[in-house]
């Protein structure tokens, strides 16, 4: 593992900057209140070649690693964590489709990895979020169809997307993880439908929504993997997903770091720089601390996925520790800003916002440390 960023990395990271602050940080104020998503901005990342970064050329990729993609995560959530989500959302999907899905379910790769095309992951219901085994929307074998019914919950941009991987129960409910399948579902199948948008604390720009399925008819063609295989499917699709959400709570911290840094030299009260007061310098010094232990923590999880090793538990490592280290940090800038951090003068109280849902997303924060404390305690 090498700590000096490669020229590809440092190129990409350059791209990722420069699109983000020219393209989104013009619009992302405003368009957080207006809860408006905008899919060209996608379309325009995947043109430089940022929206397949980890999937194989012959899909339609770039064929790098997660250590480069983890720049590039980075650079966009020190603007937007929303449109960091975004990218990492369809990025899920293309890693399913790559490495679970038949010869042409990978064909619908190429437009994902290109940013033409917008993907979602849909798991969680209302009776399961942690307990993601316990999900009760049935796919009923019919013939060479299936016929899903349910009601999914919290999914990630379902409106904008072209296609959705679900996962429903194929078996019987205490078949448990067992009885999961994972479906392939194309927007705009009869029976799908959009239902709430939630209204939630921060990341307005990246929409959330309930999914219902009324005997939704598709082709067992749509079946990824094998009957049964579907929990699997989503868990190693989430140990990869752990990394992109602990890649984008580095960019809100990162971001927060520089407004406080940058406040703390020019803010003066009692005739001095706040930034020479102990009690501002050394939160400072312990933002800056955390940030960088994160950092090697999240480098340290691509390192070992790019590598082929397994990655599971320092993955969930990288998710809790990023994302907690994100929510102290954007707190504490918003603390050294005063009653200014707490205006919308300033981008800190969005990142402390949407520092929050990195806590819970993809696994909340106390379900990385069941993750963690799993794999010590286990006897094999
Ligand atoms: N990769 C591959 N397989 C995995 C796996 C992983 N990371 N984690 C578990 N599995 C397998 C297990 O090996 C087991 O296989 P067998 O049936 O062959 O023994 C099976 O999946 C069931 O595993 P387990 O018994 O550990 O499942 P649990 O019901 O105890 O759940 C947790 C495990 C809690 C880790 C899981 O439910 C989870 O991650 N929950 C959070 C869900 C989540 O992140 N939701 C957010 C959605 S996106 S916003």
């Amino acid at each position: 593992m090498d700590f000096q960023p490669t020229e590809m990395q440092t190129e990409l990271s350059g791209l990722a900057r420069r699109f983000a602050r020219e393209k989104i940080q013009p619009v992302v104020e405003q368009d957080e209140h207006d809860e408006r998503f905008r899919p060209e901005l996608i379309a325009e990342l995947g043109q430089l070649g940022l929206t397949g970064i980890p999937v194989a050329e012959a899909h339609g990729g770039a064929g790098l690693g997660y250590q480069d993609y983890i720049t590039v995560l980075e650079e966009l959530a020190s603007v937007s964590v929303s449109y960091a989500i975004s990218v990492a959302v369809t990025g899920l999907a293309q890693v399913i489709l790559e490495k679970f899905g038949n010869e042409a379910q990978k064909q619908r790769i190429a437009r994902l990895a290109a940013g033409q095309a917008i993907g979602a992951f849909s798991l969680s219901e209302a009776g399961s979020g942690s307990d993601a085994g316990s999900l009760r929307t049935t796919a009923r074998r019919d013939g060479d169809h299936y016929v899903i019914n349910g009601t999914k919950l919290w999914t990630t941009q379902a409106d904008s997307a072209e296609v959705i991987m679900l996962m429903a129960r194929t078996g019987a409910a205490d078949d448990r993880t067992r009885g999961v399948s994972t479906f392939l579902l194309e927007q705009g199948t009869p029976g799908l439908r959009l239902g709430k948008r939630e209204k939630k604390m921060g990341c307005h720009i990246s929409h959330t929504m309930e999914l219902v399925l009324e005997n939704v008819r598709v082709p067992a063609s749509c079946l990824v993997g094998r009957e049964g295989d579907g929990f699997k499917i989503a868990m190693t699709a989430l140990d990869s997903g752990r990394i992109t959400i602990a890649a984008s709570a580095l960019g809100i911290a990162r971001s927060s770091i520089e407004v406080a840094t940058g406040h703390a030299r020019q803010r003066e009260q009692f005739g001095k720089p706040i930034g020479e007061y102990q009690g501002v310098s050394f939160l400072l010094a312990d933002m800056a601390t955390r940030y960088d232990a994160a950092k090697l923590l999240v480098q340290r999880a691509a390192f070992l996925k790019d590598q082929g090793l397994p990655f599971s538990t320092e993955a969930a490592m990288a998710k809790l520790f990023a994302t907690d280290m994100a929510m102290q940090v954007t707190t504490d800038a918003v603390q050294i800003l005063g009653g200014s951090g707490y205006t919308q003068d300033f981008p800190v109280e969005r990142f402390m916002r949407e520092a929050k849902v990195l806590q819970i997303v993809e696994g909340t924060n106390q379900i990385q440390r069941m993750v963690i404390g799993r794999s010590l305690l286990k006897t094999h």
